[in-house]
């Protein structure tokens, strides 16, 4: 039987706590597309060493973060969960997908310029990644990537390197296809609202953990930067602390966003924060709950050992299929 479900590929790093971004923007979805596609979502080891990790907080990290994969909702009979890392061909294919990257690519990249301002040294894989990034899609034919719309510009050198293949070498890589959610693409840090929530920001506060302790999360909330105004209005150019807020109230509450206005019209912040709080609390207590469970039940190894194996079989192919059409001889 011919399997014509169409094929989805996502990843985040193990290197920090998740938070309600990588949620809101990545995670959510992965549990929705598993009902309709076939999934691979990896934990992607490989790419949070592209900064310096300690090794014992990088093994707890990746085991945190496939748990909280699995506490969301991933079910791992339908979707591969796994380490990037226990697949070898995306280490293979990074480094083929870097021959054909060019410097004045990866010198565009915003998040490589983000993330090297103001350091005296930088890792040349720091810089290489979006190459290593393309090769994770591309290694499945995914046709469907999951992400926040920080990495849009990823997506876009990895269709580009897939038109490259396809051209030079004869057509062989699907061109994926980058999806966002509608709300919520971009959760911005609570204490500042031009730049992303970001598990790696040294401030605790600007970001809310998924494993964060309900009395934390309501503390943080309090505390989030808002205007000097009280109108609970989504004007993310005008009003963008108390638009982000909304945001993630909505995608918490399932409410739109007008029907998150019209809700506290009148009523100032204190009440809206107070309730978005609850609302977050809601959603987060009984993951952090399943978590646990995962994480002292034992089963992660063998569905880590699973998630591999299925992928494997995939990624060797396709990048069997790569290595005859460079010319490389057979092994
Ligand atoms: N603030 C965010 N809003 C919406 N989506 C987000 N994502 C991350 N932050 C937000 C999405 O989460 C997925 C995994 O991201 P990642 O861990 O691979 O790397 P990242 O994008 O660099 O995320 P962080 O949290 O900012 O990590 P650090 O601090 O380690 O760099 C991606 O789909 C991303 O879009």
């Amino acid at each position: 039987m011919v399997n014509a479900m169409k094929k989805v590929l996502s990843g985040i790093q193990p290197s920090g706590q998740l938070t309600l971004g990588n949620y809101i923007g990545a995670i959510k979805n992965f549990v929705s597309l598993q009902e309709t596609h076939e999934c691979f979502f990896m934990v992607v080891d490989l790419h949070a060493i592209t900064v310096p990790q300690d090794p014992a907080a990088l093994r707890e990290q990746s085991q945190s973060v496939a748990a909280l994969y699995l506490a969301a909702g991933i079910d791992p009979k339908r979707s591969a969960v796994y380490m990037q890392s226990h697949v070898r061909a995306h280490a293979e294919l990074g480094w083929l997908m870097t021959t054909l990257t060019s410097m004045g690519e990866l010198e565009r990249m915003t998040q490589f310029k983000d993330k090297a301002a103001g350091k005296d040294s930088v890792g040349a894989g720091l810089f290489v990644y979006p190459s290593l990034m393309a090769a994770d899609i591309l290694a499945y034919n995914a046709d469907l990537v999951p992400v926040g719309d920080d990495q849009k510009q990823h997506l876009e050198l990895t269709r580009d390197l897939a038109g490259r293949f396809n051209s030079r070498y004869g057509d062989f890589f699907t061109v994926p296809q980058p999806y966002f959610p509608e709300i919520g693409a971009r959760i911005m840090s609570l204490d500042d609202a031009s730049k992303k929530m970001s598990k790696s920001n040294p401030n605790a506060g600007s970001y809310i953990a998924l494993l964060d302790p309900p009395d934390v999360i309501r503390k943080k909330i309090s505390r989030a930067t808002t205007d000097s105004g009280r109108e609970v209005k989504y004007d993310p150019a005008g009003k963008p602390e108390v638009s982000n807020l909304m945001g993630i109230y909505a995608q918490m509450s399932g409410l739109s966003l007008q029907e998150v206005e019209a809700k506290y019209e009148g009523q100032g912040y204190g009440s809206f924060k107070k309730e978005l709080a609850e609302q977050v609390v809601a959603q987060l207590e009984p993951m952090q709950q399943r978590y646990h469970e995962i994480r002292s039940s034992g089963m992660l190894e063998e569905v880590l050992r699973e998630g591999a194996a299925k992928a494997s079989e995939t990624a060797e192919l396709v990048v069997e299929g790569v290595r005859e059409r460079m010319g490389f001889l057979k092994r």
